[in-house]
């Protein structure tokens, strides 16, 4: 890994500790021990999942909910993470501690709702933590520079392409769900995903380097219901250094 790079992640929220290299993603950890230390740096692709202590957490935004008015109004933001993202981590816990029951118990009669709720608010804790932090600071609203910038042309042709292709994807998701730039790493490539929800029409083989949510929550309030144009103020306060700082870490560049 380059300096630069190395630079980037650390800048990145201070979250992407020192052993940044690929043997992180096979941790090794031993059943019982707390998911702390520089060999968990993977777990930094969701920044801010969990607490010191690797219990599910709401993370601060790192920034005002005020930061991102040029796409965002302070009053959704604040509703947002307060209300909507506070209520995945909840229900996250809750599904977790019913499956544990469950597992007690040998009682699995309601797997499959425990299942769907894992899975649902799981999902939507992972892509709010990732959404947080694809906004906000001092360089928002640039453009991608570096290996993501390489990655970006050689997937998708250019950055207007690689934007075209996401925005009309954000745009027409059906319902409620995610616009989504990930790294696929069973190709080792880029690609742009319609999140629908918070957990489905995935492939299992990707990390999200760049989520935009699409759900009316996330904009109603200045937009109603003009998703497109939401959408299209987006960039404006998009970081790509924070979603180069994930690139480089699933693809080691
Ligand atoms: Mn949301």
């Amino acid at each position: 890994m380059s300096e630069m790079n190395r630079r980037d992640l650390l800048a990145a929220g201070g979250v992407l500790g020192g052993a940044m290299a690929l043997g992180a993603l096979n941790p090794g950890r031993a059943q019982g021990q707390p998911m702390v230390g520089d060999e968990h740096a993977m777990m930094k692709l969701i920044p801010g999942a969990v607490d010191d202590e690797g219990n599910w957490t709401l993370p601060p935004l790192g920034y005002g909910y005020d930061a991102v008015e040029a796409a965002i109004d302070a009053e959704t933001m604040r509703l947002h993470h307060e209300r909507h993202h506070a209520g995945y981590v909840r229900g996250l816990i809750t599904a977790e501690e019913k499956l544990a029951e469950a597992r007690a118990s040998g009682d699995f009669a309601l797997v499959q709702h425990w299942s769907d709720q894992l899975a649902f608010n799981g999902g939507g804790h992972a892509l709010h933590c990732i959404f947080w932090d694809c906004m906000g600071g001092e360089e928002m609203g640039g453009r991608p520079e570096g290996a993501l910038a390489e990655a970006i042309e050689r997937d998708f042709g250019s950055y207007d392409g690689m934007w075209g292709h996401f925005a009309a994807a954000a745009k027409g998701v059906q319902g409620s769900g995610w616009g989504l730039m990930v790294y696929n790493f069973a190709a080792g490539k880029l690609q742009i995903f319609q999140g629908q929800n918070q957990q489905l029409n995935t492939m299992w083989s990707m990390v999200p380097l760049l989520a935009l949510d699409v759900w009316e929550h996330a904009y109603y309030l200045r937009y109603q219901n003009r998703r497109g144009a939401y959408v299209d103020a987006f960039p404006q306060v998009i970081n790509w250094r924070k979603v180069g700082a994930r690139y480089a870490v699933t693809a080691g560049a």
